[in-house]
């Protein structure tokens, strides 16, 4: 069966913000989710032209309407695509085609009996595009949705049966309790149909920008209801009232919209649609909303945050994951730099950048590079189980829609991984000369690498596809059968070099910090310092005790410095994608290979200092007395990168 997966089409009064970004990289990634599936898959996307609210936003602009839906739609089609939203049409309501179909599903409606003429009177918002009933305004007057005072509108106006659909959708929503995702958004809309539906205006005669009214109609008075026209799109998008040969898309696998709009989509789709015969979408899924500062992001709010300022300064896929990880899927969530950045240091750089660092580190050392899984089953049953029970728990999420779970889950064959190489420590198997032991587990991390790319691929397509070069694979439909469905291990193969994934980012990167933030300017504290450092007894707040971050390091590397008494020069592992380079002063105490292996606790904050022409990005913690000088080490072995304090 095929699957057809759609955004909310966005109104052309603004550019897009993170709020739109965050609809566009879910739906998008379901859509490469299923196309991964081997699924024939429409990806839908547009933009929302028609109405008073734009014909006004044109006019503030001082341009003909038209001109202004042609600037605004462009900056949303051109950021999609610099974002690589792989969607397979962009509709726009300004489309001839999509004006046909639109008078077309009006004829058939006005045919069946469903649509009238009558009076309506009505306070009416114009940014949310909806009247409202007097008993609904928050103190008479004002928008019960935006807050945004209404007007008295009387207009002569066709009117949608929507009460003559209240009983089939009621009928709908109880045989189907996924239509609405999270189910737990169903409730507010069944008590609202529950509580009456009124018929729904659904012409307008008090502005012109709008679809015409059809010819057979003879009423050129009128122009159709934006959320009418709008709603529509996703049926004439497939060719309705055209060429229907993509009708056979529809129904809808998934139509993603935010809270916001859920009640149009819930109740007056579903209604239109049972009007025009046509069946009704799978699954609309709600999500919550970006909230900056606690209050929900807007154009009309004018405090957005812009997708490609965020994008140009992180990367749009380390901006995609974190979106798509950081809130329950239905609840809101607040836009920081800080979460953004922590989960890039913590899950993207450490976790994931730093596995592939450590495949390509061993298997060059070990086996230049070279990767046979031949051994995999003999030594690993225990992860190879873990392995496949993570991968089978993760088709449920996605079709929930549940990207945070995905995520979460996801991440679990890292530690999988990371664990795998500490508990099995390759090089102590290769000490041993047990060497087909110690490239088995080398083996065993890069399988569990590449299934998890594989899977990871719909949220992060492009560099998924340089882990899948390193590990000299290819993500497609096929691997993903071989891989995920039937359970295979990678052939023979080579692994190589990549640069870095995920550079670490130690400071925000954009100018403008989200007031919320808890990192305090740097000033601060170092004034702060100061002003203890003149205490008589130099005692100091455990916060600048803080400020030093002390790490475990595994030694992966250590060499002599040429000409150098004093100096040996490390490679050491702190948990990150790459090792840092420490040059020490304790060539005297320690010869290089008796370093190897072996664990250090490391000052890894400082700023990087050049000794001898060489830079060391950290510091040794160490002892010395009269006797000499000895390291300061974790008593039991710790994961490389684990904080000291
Ligand atoms: O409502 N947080 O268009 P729109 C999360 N044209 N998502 C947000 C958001 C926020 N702060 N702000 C907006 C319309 N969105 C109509 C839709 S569909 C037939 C017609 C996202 O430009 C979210 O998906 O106001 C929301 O539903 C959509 O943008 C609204 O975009």
């Amino acid at each position: 069966m095929s699957k057809y997966i759609t955004t909310p089409i966005y109104y052309v009064n603004g550019e897009a913000h993170i709020g739109h970004a965050y609809t566009t990289f879910i739906a998008d990634t379901i859509a490469r989710y299923e196309r991964l599936k081997g699924e024939d898959t429409f990806f839908l996307t547009g933009t929302d032209e028609h109405g008073q609210k734009i014909e006004e936003s044109a006019q503030k602009n001082n341009k003909p309407t038209q001109e202004f839906a042609d600037e605004i739609s462009a900056t949303f089609k051109n950021l999609w695509d610099e974002f690589e939203i792989s969607y397979d049409k962009f509709i726009r309501t300004t489309d001839e085609e999509h004006k046909r179909g639109v008078q077309k599903a009006f004829e058939v409606m006005y045919a069946k009996g469903d649509i009238y003429k009558d009076f309506y009177e009505g306070h009416y918002c114009v940014s949310c595009e909806t009247f409202f009933p007097e008993t609904q305004l928050t103190d008479g007057e004002f928008c019960p949705d935006c807050g945004r005072s209404t007007s008295v509108v009387k207009e002569e106006s066709y009117f949608f049966k929507l009460s003559k659909y209240e009983d089939a959708l009621l009928k709908y929503y109880a045989d189907n309790p996924d239509f609405i995702l999270p189910r737990s958004r169903a409730n507010e809309v069944i008590n609202f149909v529950k509580g009456g539906l009124r018929d729904l205006s659904v012409t307008r005669t008090s502005f012109t920008w709008g679809v015409q009214m059809p010819e057979s109609l003879n009423d050129d008075k009128h122009v159709m209801y934006v959320w009418l026209d709008a709603l529509l799109n996703y049926v004439t998008a497939l060719g309705y009232g055209n060429d229907e040969a993509n009708m056979s898309y529809w129904p809808a696998t998934a139509q993603l919209v935010g809270k916001d709009i859920l009640r149009f989509h819930a109740i007056y789709w579903p209604a239109f649609l049972m009007s025009l015969d046509l069946p009704l979408p799978k699954h609309i899924g709600a999500h919550g909303w970006w909230t900056r500062d606690g209050e929900k992001m807007s154009k009309s709010k004018g405090n957005v945050i812009s997708p490609k300022e965020v994008s140009d300064a992180y990367g749009v896929e380390n901006l995609r994951y974190f979106m798509l990880r950081e809130v329950p899927f239905g609840q809101d969530g607040d836009f920081s730099q800080r979460a953004l950045i922590d989960r890039i240091n913590s899950e993207l750089s450490n976790d994931l950048g730093n596995l592939l660092n450590r495949i390509i580190g061993m298997s060059g050392k070990y086996s230049d590079f070279e990767i046979d899984s031949v051994d995999v089953i003999k030594y690993h049953t225990k992860e190879i189980d873990a392995m496949n029970s993570v991968l089978d728990s993760l088709d449920a999420f996605m079709q929930s829609f549940q990207t945070h779970r995905y995520l979460e889950e996801l991440w679990k064959l890292f530690s999988i991984g990371n664990k795998a190489i500490e508990e099995h420590a390759p090089w102590v198997k290769m000490k041993e000369d047990k060497k087909d032991e110690a490239l088995a587990t080398v083996a065993l991390v890069a399988n569990v690498l590449a299934k998890a790319s594989v899977m990871l691929s719909p949220v992060m397509p492009r560099t998924t596809q340089t882990i899948a070069e390193a590990l000299n694979f290819t993500i497609d439909n096929n691997s993903y059968k071989e891989l995920i469905l039937e359970k295979k291990l990678l052939k023979l193969f080579n692994i190589k070099k990549v640069p870095p994934l995920f550079p670490r980012v130690e400071e925000p990167l954009m100018n403008e910090a989200p007031k919320a933030e808890p990192n305090k300017p740097k000033q601060e504290k170092k004034e702060q310092k100061k002003v203890d450092n003149t205490e008589k007894d130099n005692l100091i707040e455990i916060g600048q005790f803080f400020e030093t971050s002390l790490k475990v390091g595994t030694v992966i590397e250590a060499e002599e410095v040429a000409k150098s008494k004093k100096l040996l020069k490390l490679q050491v592992d702190l948990g990150e994608e790459q090792p840092r380079q420490v040059v020490a002063g304790i060539k005297e105490f320690y010869s290089p290979e008796s370093l190897v292996d072996t664990q250090v606790c490391v000052v890894a904050n400082l700023k990087p200092a050049k000794l001898m022409g060489m830079i060391s990005e950290g510091m040794l913690l160490a002892a010395k007395d009269e006797d000499g000088l000895c390291l300061v080490r974790p008593e039991k072995p710790k994961k490389a990168g684990t904080p000291i304090g």
